[in-house]
């Protein structure tokens, strides 16, 4: 009992915020994350929230919030104490991809998701035709848009579950690091406000 609640209090949480277009596969990974496996999902309105353990001692809140049009509006009310962004984007849609783009840079330039790490999951990477980790970085133009911050492009297919256990130490890494900063910005500043 006293050994599991000091383990507890070690755990750190960190707020994970999953966003991309709709049908990108969102809901379908955080529920392979959750509970790996597959499940039929329906577009997403408003959000899903699911706690995931991780090894490091850090416990993802991840929302996943619904991409539809009339959805995306309401994302900036979320991007409030995220510690790291997950952005998902569906590698076939070619269609889309440049919609799917402008949506990020968009997040990318609120004030709220300044220095907030990002890691984008180029997901369906079973289907044929799906553009690779490269391509995608360099049709998002990542090193552009995310020169201030850490960010890593990471192929992924959300059913077979490839790639995940990689995507979920990046996004770990980025959000424990994100959360340290904030520690470390929090102190100067409370040491600013004592002298
Ligand atoms: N082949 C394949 N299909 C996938 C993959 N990931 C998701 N899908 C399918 O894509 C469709 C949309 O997936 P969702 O997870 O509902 O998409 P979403 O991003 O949550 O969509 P919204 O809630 O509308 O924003 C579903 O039919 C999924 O089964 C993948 O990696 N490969
Ligand atoms: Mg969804």
């Amino acid at each position: 009992m006293c050994v599991q609640s000091s383990k507890q209090s070690r755990t750190k949480q960190a707020q994970i915020l999953m966003l991309g277009l709709d049908s990108a596969g969102k809901s379908t990974l955080l529920y392979k994350l959750k509970f790996n496996d597959v499940f039929l999902t329906v577009p997403t309105i408003g959000f899903n929230v699911e706690m995931i353990e991780t090894e490091k001692n850090v416990a993802l809140t991840v929302w996943d919030v619904g991409g539809q049009q009339k959805m995306r509006t309401l994302w900036g009310n979320y991007f409030e104490n995220t510690d790291s962004l997950v952005y998902v984007v569906d590698s076939t849609d070619k269609q889309r991809l440049e919609d799917s783009k402008k949506e990020l840079e968009f997040i990318l330039k609120n004030e709220s998701t300044k220095n907030v790490p990002v890691v984008v999951l180029a997901n369906k990477q079973d289907l044929p035709g799906a553009l690779n980790a490269e391509e995608i970085t360099k049709k998002f133009n990542m090193k552009k848009h995310c020169h201030d911050r850490n960010w890593y492009v990471q192929p992924c297919c959300a059913i077979t579950g490839e790639g995940l256990a990689e995507a979920l130490r990046k996004i770990t890494a980025f959000a424990n690091s994100c959360m340290k900063s904030k520690q470390e910005a929090f102190a100067i500043f409370k040491q600013n406000e004592k002298s």
